[in-house]
């Protein structure tokens, strides 16, 4: 058992500390008391260069590290740079981990996605399903870029008896989020829909697909108060799901999100745009049987989110 939960001058390094999941597992170690936090943006250290990471990690030496640095994004961005989508996620992967491995590190948490899973997984999804069949086309880079991710924490464990973990999270949403529309996950993008076309009085929001799609949508608190819990008490080889085990179809999300807002117009499909993969739901046992469960339901969570939309981008984003 780690001793994580205690180590309150444990040195953490958070990797992607800006992004949408770094930025709230830093909240959480912060609200913890954690007091060693290393933090660098991209600019100071570009986790795709082997020689500065290693250099970083020699410098540094973190005993504890959220592997949460990715190049993410919506479904039409994986589309649209599947190169920069895979490279980008191997390299800094490679680099983390292996740095991670010479340096000692005591346990490394790294965060993958539901997508690795196949496009016809039986539902919902249990993490024995893993390279069960072909993914989805849309995100299928990424994707074989986060399982890559997966395997390497696997054999350093096995080769070097490394503690190196991965959580795969459900789709993710909160403060911090991407909301520029070419290449956001929906919540934010329908976020920022609604709000301009009622700001602006348009008669109609233009949604992609067919609505008939359904997700699982998980606030990024709670998948933060997930990664510490992890941390302390999740010691196995194998990836461990995390989500709400629930899901709806976008379109009712949509018209939850509207209700949110507060838009009065109508919601119009746009069927040119891809559905994606058709369900993708987490089974979440496993973790629930270690005693965690998410405590923020979606409309809290997308009321809250809409409210940070509203204080820091509306506007000008
Ligand atoms: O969130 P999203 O881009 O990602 O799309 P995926 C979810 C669903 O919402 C799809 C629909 O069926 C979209 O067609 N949708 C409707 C919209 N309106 C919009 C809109 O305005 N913007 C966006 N983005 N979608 C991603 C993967 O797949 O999920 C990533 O591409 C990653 O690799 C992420 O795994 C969690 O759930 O389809």
């Amino acid at each position: 058992m780690s001793g994580f939960a205690q180590e309150l001058d444990a040195r953490v390094y958070v990797a992607g500390h800006r992004g949408l999941v770094g930025s709230a597992i830093v909240r959480a170690l912060k609200a913890r008391g954690y007091r060693n936090l290393i933090l660098r943006t991209s600019a100071e250290l570009d986790l795709r260069d082997s020689a500065a990471v290693a250099s970083f990690f020699e410098k540094e030496r973190p005993d504890y590290v959220f592997l949460a640095a990715a190049k993410v994004g919506g479904i039409l961005a994986n589309s649209t740079y599947p190169a920069q989508f895979i490279y980008d996620n191997l390299m800094i992967q490679a680099n983390v981990i292996h740095a991670a491995y010479r340096q000692a590190v005591r346990k490394l948490l790294f965060l993958g996605s539901s997508c690795i899973y196949p496009k016809h997984a039986p539902q919902p999804m249990k993490e024995e399903y893993l390279l069960t069949g072909p993914l989805e086309p849309t995100n299928e880079p990424y994707a074989v870029a986060k399982i890559a991710g997966i395997k390497l924490c696997q054999a350093y464990n096995r080769q070097y008896g490394t503690r190196f973990i991965s959580l795969m999270p459900t789709n993710l949403y909160g403060p911090n989020d991407n909301f520029d529309l070419e290449t956001a996950h929906v919540i934010p993008a329908l976020i920022r829909k609604f709000d301009t076309a009622k700001e602006e009085g348009a008669p109609y929001v233009t949604v992609w697909g067919t609505g008939t799609p359904r997700r699982e949508f998980l606030h990024v608190d709670d998948l933060a108060a997930a990664c510490l819990f992890l941390m302390a008490h999740y010691d196995e080889n194998e990836p461990i799901n995390v989500g709400t085990g629930e899901d709806l179809p976008i379109a009712e999300l949509a018209a939850m999100i509207k209700e949110v807002v507060g838009y009065r117009g109508e919601i119009v499909y746009d069927r040119s745009k891809p559905d994606g993969t058709p369900r993708k739901l987490l089974d979440v046992t496993r973790i629930r049987s270690l005693g965690w469960r998410p405590e923020i339901d979606l409309e809290e969570g997308l009321r809250d989110t809409y409210a940070w939309y509203r204080r820091h981008l509306a506007g000008g984003a």
